[in-house]
């Protein structure tokens, strides 16, 4: 595919035999070993279908043991080798480029030890998040992380990856919840690192290396992680907002006012909101009244924040945002709510909004937020960029980015539609643009205009989904040569034959 385009397989590599497929089903038995085409397809796509592979086998180990044994021979064997948790990642990182050998975590998904006085977790790296939120519930906990994804990806995925998602303005991010990991280097070698301590200052703090590594390091095999207390008290408000300087207002008040209890603050704009309710069944928005029918190219009022197409636009408002707290007292937190709602609204940062008055609203309300991934993908193509940028400038991309493209021939009119959303909170914005189809010209437009644009804001170009293939040339945007080169020196000594998940992260020499 286009993607590939400037990138080469690299021949020090050797391509899988049958010798080779006769050691794996040794080591894991023949139902561990994947290599008929047809089973092969999941595997060799990522989420989006953006991103196509053409691994010839795909491993599903169950044991750390197996994993040790399957990298061992593969270094020995000169294999590439893709590690793959539940398939969600948004940068490409999860997928073979050419042939390299899928290891599957799918079939690591026990749960190990659950320390139930003081909410540590110790589970095998292939368990999907959703499934251990279950768990630690029961048991009155929550996992420390939340995501759209959460019914599909891993807990060793996300820990590749550094998953910030949707809470992480209050339960902080991985490289805090993670306490201890388990992994094998590219050579076999087990760093057992799969401790439960809160302190533990002996040198190195070697687990971190492996978080956001996305394996290009070697493969984690178990997790241990702090879970939080579940709340007793949860609140949710839907906020429609006049401008994104309201949206900035209205966030400074959320962290002012609700203090403690705050455990979410994300923001879409309008454009956002119409794809989620037109794209997916059963999502709409409480505070739009009622949607027009579809009108024109691009369907309506899909055109964005400010545009003035499309009836649909005027009865919507420009922004919305997500205001959630988690709190132990629902009389408080209430009270918290409720001034917090009458400053913004008094001030008239917030036009109009709604509080869930039952876990089903909270869930219909979060799934016009979780939802907007999946409706871009329905659309079309989408380019998709995850940046960090400081949050007073933040929605001027999408706006510098829809002027660009419009006066580059790919306006509304052309079907092209440039959306933002995202956790503002921790100042991560989603800009996606969405497309009929994958264009090089319009690639032409936004590449690498949007990574100068957040390098001289001072930036990052990966917030939370990662580098992956996708960016990986791109990655002096936001780190410098000597950072990259000691990146490069830490890969080699726990991946001596740099095997693990080759033309990833790391940019090409
Ligand atoms: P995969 O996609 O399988 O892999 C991701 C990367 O990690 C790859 O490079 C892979 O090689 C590596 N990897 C996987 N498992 C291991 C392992 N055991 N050892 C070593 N390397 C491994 N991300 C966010 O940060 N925040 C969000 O809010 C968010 N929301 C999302 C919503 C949707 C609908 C989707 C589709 C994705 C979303 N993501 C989000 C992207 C995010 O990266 C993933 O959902 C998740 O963290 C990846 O987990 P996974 O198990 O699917 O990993
Ligand atoms: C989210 O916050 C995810 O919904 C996905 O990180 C963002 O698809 C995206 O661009
Ligand atoms: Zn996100």
């Amino acid at each position: 595919r286009f993607l590939h385009a400037a990138i080469e397989r690299n021949a020090a590599f050797d391509k899988v035999s049958e010798k080779d497929v006769a050691f794996f089903e040794q080591v894991l038995g023949s139902s561990g070993v994947i290599s008929d085409p047809d089973a092969l397809v999941p595997f060799n796509r990522d989420w989006q279908k953006k991103y196509v592979g053409n691994a010839k086998v795909a491993l599903r180990p169950r044991t750390t043991q197996q994993v040790s044994e399957l990298l061992r021979y593969c270094s020995s064997r000169r294999l590439a080798v893709v590690p793959q948790g539940g398939n969600t990642g948004l940068v490409g990182g999860s997928v073979p480029v050419f042939d390299e050998v899928v290891v599957s975590t799918a079939a690591m998904n026990r749960i190990l030890h659950f320390d139930e006085v003081s909410g540590t977790l110790i589970a095998q790296s292939g368990a999907v998040l959703q499934a251990l939120d279950e768990y630690a519930g029961q048991r009155g906990f929550m996992m420390p992380l939340d995501l759209g994804a959460k019914g599909s990806c891993h807990i060793g995925g996300n820990v590749s990856t550094n998953a910030g998602g949707l809470r992480l303005v209050r339960y902080g991010s991985l490289h805090g919840s993670v306490l201890g990991l388990e992994g094998s280097g590219g050579d076999g070698r087990v760093l057992d690192l799969l401790r439960t301590l809160r302190k533990d200052n002996t040198g190195f703090d070697l687990k971190q290396l492996f978080i956001g590594a996305e394996g290009t390091l070697g493969i984690i095999t178990a997790v241990a992680i702090q879970c939080a207390p579940r709340p007793a008290s949860v609140q949710l408000a839907l906020l429609a907002c006049p401008s994104f300087q309201a949206v900035t207002a209205t966030l400074r008040a959320a962290r002012r006012v609700l203090g403690e209890v705050l455990s979410a603050v994300e923001f879409l704009d309008q454009a956002c909101s119409h794809l989620a309710t037109r794209h997916l069944e059963g999502v709409r928005n409480p505070l739009v009244q009622q949607l027009q029918p579809l009108e024109g190219p691009q369907g309506g009022g899909e055109g964005g924040a400010g545009a003035t197409h499309g009836s649909a636009d005027a009865q919507s408002a420009p922004f919305y945002m997500l205001v959630e707290t988690h709190g132990s007292d629902v009389d408080h937190d209430q009270q918290k709510m409720e001034r917090f709602l009458e400053s913004v609204m008094s001030e008239g940062h917030v036009t109009d909004g709604t509080l869930a008055t039952s876990e089903a609203q909270a869930g219909a309300i979060w799934r016009l937020r979780e939802g907007i991934s999946e409706a871009l993908v329905r659309r079309g193509a989408v380019y998709k960029y995850d940046v960090s940028l400081p949050t007073a400038v933040m929605y001027d991309l999408v706006e510098v980015m829809r002027s660009r493209l419009a006066a580059g021939g790919y306006g509304s009119d052309a079907g092209v539609l440039v959306v933002g959303y995202g956790h503002i909170g921790d100042g991560n914005l989603h800009l996606n643009i969405s497309a009929p189809r994958y264009d090089d010209a319009l690639l032409s437009l936004i590449e690498p205009f949007v990574y100068e644009y957040v390098s001289r804001h001072n930036g990052s170009i990966s917030a939370e989904h990662g580098i992956g293939l996708m960016k990986a040339q791109c990655l002096s945007y936001s780190k410098g040569a000597v950072a990259v080169e000691l990146m490069r020196r830490i890969k080699e000594v726990v991946d001596p034959v740099g095997i693990m998940n080759p033309y990833k992260v790391l940019p090409p020499r």
